[in-house]
């Protein structure tokens, strides 16, 4: 039988550098099917789709909000040809309800342990309409190696340099910040996988250049040491989201190969500096993660802050405009205070404003997305320093001797 599961196309931020990763949540799901089920991906972030290729069965994978309205196109186009089409992935469970419009089946959660029920009530003509298994969660110890081997990863490359394989470690997250859906998906319980899995998993993928996807590394001290000691021998290089703030776990997470982190930069205090600080200190670079427009942001607030991200010397920067995705505590407010004006999921981007700002016009709020990428990279443009990114991890492979040089074909 064959199945072909398809990772809709998104719209990347505006000046953003442009390159794409590989995504995480088909190639984990890939390894739940049941071993019979013949599997082709099609990412079309990379790559065309044909929505008359032939299939049995087609599976749409989506997460982000920005992606849904084309997920509904190409499961009207299979299911106009008599295709049976299952959705599934985090913006699915967000917009259940507006997929089951779409779809002959919606999935709701984690596919480990939950796939061959699918596959058989689907052989047997009596797919279900909704398998909710949200809050439900399967053994964590189930999450096997994702599979990979689905992915054309020669088209995952940054100017021909290989670009990380995602990985992650734990699910969830026991925090609940403000303009995050974490919560709704994983109900605040971090659960993380064993370790032997983890390091069984990690050891077999062929590359040296990580993304650790976990929401936050940061969440169980013991824990992140245990996993960063387990890391060392394996010499692999990653990016992730925070580590925690503490001069014993940033030195075993630098031995482990930390090359940058995504940081939430939310203010222009001494902490943050520090911050920032502390990681350059033990050789890990810093993405910055900045949310423009919170209540107590003005044009001029946004400009003095703009000073300091360049004074305290960030090795890149990601700005997004406050975005209120459903099931955040942000969609629950703005809705609530009627400052919602577009509810068209194509524009939950995160680079263009939806919503009436407090102290500013949505005109100025966008003005000033651009004014910030313009301004941080004016001195030192996006591509270059991307490269000096790409630099540090050849430089720490080359110290390490597991520099590989992989061009593209
Ligand atoms: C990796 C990631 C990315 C990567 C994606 C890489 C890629 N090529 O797709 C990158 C870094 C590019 C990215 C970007 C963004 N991201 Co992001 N990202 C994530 C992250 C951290 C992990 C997702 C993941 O891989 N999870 C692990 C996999 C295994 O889980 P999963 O996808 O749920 O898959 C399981 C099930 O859902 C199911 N399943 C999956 N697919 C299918 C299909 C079928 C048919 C079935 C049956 C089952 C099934 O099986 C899997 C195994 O159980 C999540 C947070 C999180 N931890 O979930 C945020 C998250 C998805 N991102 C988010 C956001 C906001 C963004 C941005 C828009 C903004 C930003 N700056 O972060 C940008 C994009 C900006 C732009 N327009 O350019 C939000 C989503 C909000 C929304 N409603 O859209 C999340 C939830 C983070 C958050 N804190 O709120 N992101
Ligand atoms: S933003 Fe990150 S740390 Fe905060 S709740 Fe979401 S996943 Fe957890």
């Amino acid at each position: 039988m064959k199945f072909l599961l398809i990772y809709p196309k998104w719209e990347k931020l505006d000046r953003q550098t442009r390159f794409i990763l590989p995504p995480h949540g088909p190639v984990v799901m890939a390894a739940a099917l049941p071993a019979d089920v013949e599997v082709q991906f099609i990412d079309e972030n990379v790559e065309p789709l044909d929505v008359n290729t032939d299939a049995d069965f087609v599976g749409i994978s989506t997460m982000l909000t920005a992606q849904v309205k084309r997920s509904w196109e190409i499961a009207d186009a299979f299911r106009a040809r008599g295709i049976k089409v299952i959705c599934g992935g985090i913006a699915t469970m967000l917009h259940a309800e507006e997929f089951e419009k779409h779809a002959d089946s919606v999935f709701l959660g984690e596919a480990e342990g939950r796939m061959e029920q699918v596959f058989d009530d689907f052989r047997a003509g009596g797919l279900q309409k909704i398998y909710n298994y949200m809050q439900n969660f399967p053994p964590i110890e189930s999450v096997g190696p994702a599979r990979r081997s689905i992915l054309n990863r020669e088209l995952y490359n940054y100017r021909g340099v290989q670009m990380v394989d995602l990985f992650h470690a734990s699910r969830g997250c026991r925090f609940n910040c403000y303009p995050c859906c974490v919560r709704f998906l994983g109900g605040r319980s971090f659960r993380p996988r064993p370790f032997d899995k983890v390091v069984e998993e990690l050891a077999g993928i062929d590359n040296n250049r990580l993304f650790i996807v976990d929401n936050s590394l940061a969440q169980d001290r013991e824990w992140e040491m245990e996993l960063f000691k387990e890391m060392i021998p394996l010499k692999k290089k990653w990016c992730a989201h925070p580590i925690e703030d503490d001069d014993k776990v940033l030195d075993l997470a630098a031995q482990a190969g930390a090359w940058f982190v995504y940081q939430t930069i939310f203010d222009s205090s001494d902490f943050i500096r520090d911050r920032v600080k502390r990681y350059h200190d033990h050789g890990i670079a810093v993405e910055g993660s900045i949310l423009l427009g919170l209540d107590y942001h003005t044009e001029d607030y946004i400009k003095r802050w703009m000073d300091f991200l360049l004074e305290i010397e960030l090795d890149m920067a990601e700005f997004t405009i406050l975005t209120p995705f459903v099931h955040t505590r942000t969609f629950d407010d703005l809705h609530h205070e009627g400052r919602i004006f577009s509810y068209d999921w194509s524009n939950y981007t995160c680079g263009k404003v939806v919503f009436q700002p407090k102290l500013m016009t949505p005109e100025k709020l966008q003005e000033m997305y651009y004014y910030c990428w313009d301004r941080f990279y004016e001195e030192e443009p996006a591509n270059y320093k991307m490269f000096k990114m790409l630099k540090k991890v050849m430089d720490k492979e080359k110290a390490d001797g597991t520099y590989k040089p992989r061009v593209r074909k």
